[in-house]
Parts: structure tokens; sequence; C-alpha cells
């Protein structure tokens, strides 16, 4: 039996800098998102990539006086080393200057005009070089500097050229339909009243060549323009799943659902659907666009010198520990902000206390009372019932949030689920039963090691290590490391490995170190 399949992506990164906690924010949430679908047995293809044409990539290439390709080698590969570094899954990682996806995207062009909705016009307006788009005059403002800007504060400049057009103005009425009748085509709801309003305002046709440099993917017929580089890189999520080979294996995966950014929600799911209809291709499954981090409140710009080094945050605080402070601290799809208080606070409590001192505490009671084995328990009470449901349960109400994309509700429901076996553990007090009622504690035992196993079953996508960490402290082997998790409950007189503490805590370097 063949298990249904599963695309998600990240948006492709520009390689003009290197990375910042933005990118790995993004890329830390598709991979949980991808590592959940996979553990729930879907067969998943979880696709990155770096988007590596347009001006910017020009411009930043010749002040280095290096060619845009060596520019995009050299950062393409530091984003391929963030995803390892982050312990990402991805079963790919494209890069927009490979062939294939050249052959793609001019097979995309040619079909969009086939249909007759590419013509040839001439442009004139307020171009942007760092969001590489234009702007509507009324969209800008000139500062006291005499320097007119587009809303995000980049600098615009009147830019004129012939270019090709996509009759984008022809897909209004198409695309609010799409939103109407398929109301989780674009998440949250916020991003789909925006986008929906944008459409509802008129859409213009776009301009989508340019000649005015040659960095890119040149258009079919007519190499003196290349294509403008949003419709180059949207069009990597097709690439990867093969096409134009549509009766290839990969096809079989695509339509996707897209993780990216809320900056750039008008380009999935008002351009990027009205290409795909026009060239006759099936709409991706969902656009969800997660909210932007901020370091204490203010946000993160190169010029302020606030930007937070990826590596540097693993370096600090531990890879898994990043992981789960992201997804469990901000709510996916708002905005957050991180601070090293916030950090260490998490790490301190959620991990190390919550659940590193409830595995630790019943496993060193294990290896010291029950021979290091398993414990055999006896009947269940209707207190060990009542916590063993509530971890059997976890499973059913994390694929409903995953679902949605709401991780960070899927966390919280794993800590309700450690907190109320903190209260089972410190209100059975198996210490006491010790010399009371030895029976009593091992059932204690091993109803407390259980609920540590489907815990750490259930947190392997947002920390993959020291959920396989606790795994080996429970003896659960390869194999039992997956969902339905209630048919593989701890066998009584299994031999258990000596504990180690699995979630260190945070100790605040010394004042004057
Ligand atoms: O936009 N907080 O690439 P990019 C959270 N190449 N996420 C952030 C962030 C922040 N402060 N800053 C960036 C591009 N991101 C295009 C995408 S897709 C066909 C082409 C995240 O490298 C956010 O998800 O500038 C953004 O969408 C992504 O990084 C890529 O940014």
């Amino acid at each position: 039996m063949s298990s249904e399949r599963f695309y998600i992506t990240t948006p492709i990164f520009y390689p003009n800098g290197v990375p910042h906690i933005g990118h790995a924010y993004t890329a830390i949430a598709t991979d949980v998102l991808a590592r959940f679908q996979r553990l729930d047995g879907k067969d998943v293809f979880f696709l990155s990539g770096t988007d590596e044409h347009g001006q910017k990539m020009q411009q930043t290439a010749e002040k280095d006086g290096i060619t845009p390709l060596q520019l995009a080698d050299r950062n393409s590969a530091v984003f391929r080393d963030m995803l390892v570094r982050l312990n990402c899954s991805n079963d790919d990682f494209i890069r927009t200057t490979e062939e294939r996806h050249k052959i793609a995207v001019q097979e995309l062009w040619r079909r969009m005009e086939a249909n007759g909705d590419i013509y040839l016009g001439k442009y004139g307006g307020w171009y942007s070089v760092r969001q590489e788009a234009y702007f509507d005059e009324s969209e800008t403002t000139v500062g006291e500097d005499g320097v007119r800007r587009e809303p995000l504060g980049s600098p615009v400049e009147w830019v004129e050229e012939e270019s090709y057009y996509f009759r984008l103005s022809a897909y209004g009425d198409k695309l609010l339909e799409l939103y109407e009748k398929n109301p989780g085509f674009v998440m949250p709801a916020e991003r789909r009243n925006e986008v929906a309003s944008f459409v509802r305002g008129g859409l213009k046709d776009l301009s989508i060549s340019r000649t005015t440099f040659d960095w890119g993917v040149p258009v079919p017929g007519n190499d003196k323009h290349v294509m403008y580089v949003w419709v180059d890189a949207l069009t990597n999520y097709i690439t990867a799943a093969g096409f134009p080979d549509e009766n290839g294996e990969k096809w079989g995966y695509w339509p996707a659902l897209h993780i990216i950014g809320k900056d750039i929600v008008r380009f999935h799911a008002v351009y990027w659907p009205a290409f795909l209809m026009s060239a006759g291709l099936e709409l991706p499954a969902r656009v969800f666009a997660h909210g932007f981090l901020n370091n204490k409140g203010e946000k993160m710009s190169k010029s302020v010198g606030n930007v937070v080094d990826p590596f540097a945050l693993i370096e600090e605080y531990g890879l898994d520990q990043v992981r789960y402070f992201f997804m469990r601290d901000v709510s996916f799809g708002q905005d957050g902000a991180y601070s090293h208080e916030a950090i260490t606070a998490r790490i301190n409590s959620d991990l190390a206390n919550d659940l590193g001192n409830l595995a630790q505490r019943s496993l060193s009671m294990i290896a010291k009372n029950c021979d290091g084995k398993v414990p055999e328990h006896g009947d269940f009470t209707a207190e060990d019932d009542a916590i063993l449901k509530a971890a059997y349960g976890i499973y059913d109400r994390m694929v409903a949030e995953m679902g949605n994309q709401q991780i960070h509700k899927a966390l919280a429901a794993v800590w309700e689920v450690v907190a109320e076996a903190n209260r089972y553990f410190a209100g059975q007090e198996p210490w006491a039963l010790k010399k009371t009622d030895p029976a009593r504690m091992a059932t204690v035992l091993y109803v407390t090691a259980e609920v540590v196993r489907v815990v750490a079953i259930a947190i392997q996508p947002f920390m993959p290590e020291s959920a396989a960490k606790l795994l080996d402290l429970v003896a659960v082997p390869a194999d039992k490391r997956v969902f339905h998790v209630e048919k593989a409950a701890l066998v009584p007189g299994t031999e258990l490995p000596k504990p180690e503490g699995v979630f260190p805590r945070y100790v605040e370097k010394d004042a004057e170190a």
C-alpha cells in the first residue's frame, strides 16, 4: 500500500548575504512540520534551496568583484550548511541556477504565453533594487533627504524598459473565488484577508521580464530579456517536483504546502496561483505565512546591528533548545520576539525542570530499585489510567494542530501532559512507597516511564536528538519510535541503560568571566 504523499517547502533563500535567524526560523518550522508528517506515516518530500538570480545578486557580486554565480556558489553553500546544522531533513535542495530549473521556468513561460497571458509592452516605474520590485508612485514617499523610498524604506529609482507582461488583471475574480471557496488556501486568516483586499482593489498586469541586467533565465524566443526573478523563483517548487515531466514519479508530490514569511504572501498567494492557473497546473495545497521575529521587540536589521547569527545561537544554547524555543514560544503565524531571558527561561523550566527532571527522577529510581529494568506493574488505578489516557491522547491533538500548522499548540499539548505527569509523580510519592508498598511503587514508576516514552515519541519532530536520547533511555527500539504509540507500551523486564540527564540547565556565565 502506498502512503499518502505530503510535499512541503521553505522559501528559497537569497544567497546575496549569509543566513540570519529569520531564515533559520522558517527552516526549523518547515522541518518540524515535515518530520511530523513523516512520523505520521506520510511519504514526505521536503524542499529547500536558494534563489540565485536577479539584480540584487548581480550588484552584490559586482561590489565584491566576483561573478554572480561565484557569489551564489559561495553563499548557497552556507545556506545548505545552515540546514545541516539545524538538523533539517530536507529531501532536496534546489538552486535556481540549475539546468533542471531553467527548463521548468521556460516551459511554464511557454504555457502562460500559449494561453494568451503574456504580451510585450513598455514599463516605467519606481523600482527598488533591494526589494526587487516595482512600486506604485502612490506607495512611495520622498524623505527629507530628497530620496524617494518604498514603504519598507529602501530607495527607489525610475526605470523604463521594454518588458513582457503577464495578464494578471484577468485573474482577479478567479483568485477571489479561490480564497472564498478554499479558505484554507492562505493561512492564517489575517493574511488571507490582506491578500483578498489587495485583489479586490484591482490587479494590474505584471511586468515579468527585464532588459536592464542579464543575470536570470532568458525569455524563450527573446534572449534580450531575462525573466523577472519572482517568476523564476516561484517556479522552483514545481521544478523540484520534476516539472515539466508530469508523468514522472516526482510529480505525484505536487501540490505543496508552502511555508513562507509574511513578507512574501502576495507573491505566493496572488502571483503564483495566477501563473499556475494560466499554465493549467494544479494550485498549491496551502500557503502558510509565519510572522517575523524581532530581537527584544526591535526589528532586526543590519543597520541596527542586532541581526542574530543562527550558528552563534546554536553554539550558545544548543540546537534542540533553539528549535524548541522558537517553536514553543512563538505562536506560529504571529510575530515573535526572542531574548536571552526568554530562551533560558524555556530551557530551564520546560526542558530541564519539567521534562528533564521527570525523566531523570523516575529513571534513576528505576535504576536503583527495579534492577535497572522496566518495572513489572500491577493493576492500574484511576490515577494511572488518567495519566496514561492523557499521554495516549497527545497523538490526536498533535495531528489536529500540526495539520493546521499550529506548531506551538501541538507543543503546548505535550507540555500539558508533562505537567500532569509531574503532578502524578509528586502525588503518588513513589519514594515513600518504596518502604510501604514496593509493588505499587513499581507500578507508579512503570506508568511514569511509559509517559516519558510517549512524550519522547511525540517530541521527535521538534528535538530529534534529545528525543532519540530519551528513547534510548527507555530502550525503545528504532522500529517502535513511531506514532500509534499505545500499541508499543514499554515491556516490563526490558533492560534499561544507565540514566543520564538529557536536558541540562542553562547556567549563566560568571559575571566576571
Ligand atoms: O524572500 N523573521 O528570500 P529571503 C522571520 N528569495 N522570518 C524571516 C525574517 C525575520 N526577521 N527575515 C526573513 C526571499 N525571514 C525570496 C523567497 S520563495 C519563492 C523566494 C524568512 O532570503 C521569511 O520566511 O529574503 C522569508 O520569507 C524568508 O526568510 C526568505 O527570505
